[in-house]
């Protein structure tokens, strides 16, 4: 089994993150993983906060000669902004944030102490440890990629720079859906056998947690409530070169809980960012009286940053599903017994 721990908040001292589960044998490349935290800092629409930091992972454990121990793997991202003893508190609620929920459910003062662990600042750690589960599925030829399909229902690169623009000129905030393919799955990750084993689920509990999601389809999702069954179900073939295959995906790559060989699609929703610069109507939470939302440094719109995220999300899920069909401890085995099973399946 794949465990992933992180922890942090936004302006304390670090981000760090444990992956324990990944097989002895595998050789990490930093480089990917900085690269991977570049990725998730940058696109049109972020705040200032990624102008002061420039993500890079330490590796404090797991390795040796930048290979996999088959231990614990920590890695440690350092905040340039530590500023969490120094900031003001935080006394009105933005809504749609965690700050209201967070504050009575705590039982705090401040609802800074909310925010600073809520923040999406913890989503580095995701990405860092789904660079390292990238790079175990890349032995494998299972690519995962990622791209934004709407910004404030807008859908050409242009546009949707144009909806941020507006969104910065107006205080405001705006949110989109972002999508995720997975290439090179094997038939048979996941099972139907319980609930919390199938991949369609697994996949959509790590994605519905990254902050600010609010929605997940995977396939045809939405859309096989407009349609008969015979217009949506994707036709069985078989050939000697390809085996069996589909001339659709509507399933987007998952029946019944397990991966069908097909891409895996998955889409999510991105709500707006909740900090607005021209904030809505809330309350002081020590005075009760009625107050404008705080206002803090934020971005405007994050829908290519948690596209990253996604993909990481998705890669963790889909290194764990891997583990769990071909093995855990070395590499070498889990590469043999996946040569075993292709030939078997043929
Ligand atoms: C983020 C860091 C944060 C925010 C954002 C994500 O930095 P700061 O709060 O210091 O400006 O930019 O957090 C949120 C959107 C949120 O709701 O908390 C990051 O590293 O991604």
């Amino acid at each position: 089994m794949l465990r992933q721990l992180s922890a942090g908040e936004s302006h304390g001292k670090a981000i760090v993150a444990i992956l324990e589960g990944l097989p002895a044998g595998l050789r990490v490349g930093l480089d990917f993983v900085n690269k991977e935290l570049k990725r998730r800092q940058s696109g049109f629409g972020r705040g200032k906060r990624m102008q002061i930091e420039n993500d890079r992972a330490q590796l404090l454990s797991g390795l040796k000669n930048n290979t996999t121990l088959g231990s614990p793997i920590t890695l440690l991202i350092q905040n340039k902004d530590s500023s969490i003893e120094r900031l003001p508190k935080v006394l009105s609620p933005r809504p749609g944030h965690a700050d209201l929920a967070g504050f009575l459910k705590y039982g705090f003062s401040d609802i800074r102490e909310v925010l600073e662990r809520a923040s999406a600042r913890s989503t580095a750690a995701t990405v860092a440890v789904g660079a390292l589960c990238k790079i175990f599925l890349n032995e494998f030829k299972v690519k995962i990629n990622s791209r934004v399909l709407l910004v404030g229902g807008e859908n050409s690169p242009l546009a949707r720079q144009a909806k941020i623009s507006e969104a910065i000129k107006n205080k405001d905030t705006v949110g989109g859906v972002l999508e995720v393919a997975i290439k090179g799955v094997p038939v048979g990750l996941g099972s139907y056998v319980q609930p919390d084993k199938r991949l369609d689920g697994r996949l959509a509990q790590a994605v519905m947690s990254i902050p600010g999601i609010k929605a997940i389809e995977i396939g045809l999702g939405y859309g096989y409530a407009i349609s008969f069954g015979s217009e949506v179900h994707d036709a069985i073939y078989h050939s000697r070169d390809k085996g069996y295959f589909r001339k659709t995906n509507n399933a987007g790559g998952i029946e019944g809980g397990i991966s069908n060989g097909e891409d895996i699609i998955l889409r999510a929703c991105m709500k707006p960012i909740c900090t607005l610069m021209r904030p809505l109507a809330s309350v002081n939470v020590h005075t009760a009286k009625a107050a404008l939302a705080a206002v803090e440094r934020s971005d405007t719109s994050v829908v290519s940053a948690a596209a990253v995220v996604a993909e990481s999300a998705a890669a963790f899920v889909l290194a764990d599903a891997f583990l769990e069909k071909f093995g855990q401890d070395s590499l070498r085995d889990i590469k043999e017994n996946h040569r075993n099973y292709l030939k078997r399946i043929r």
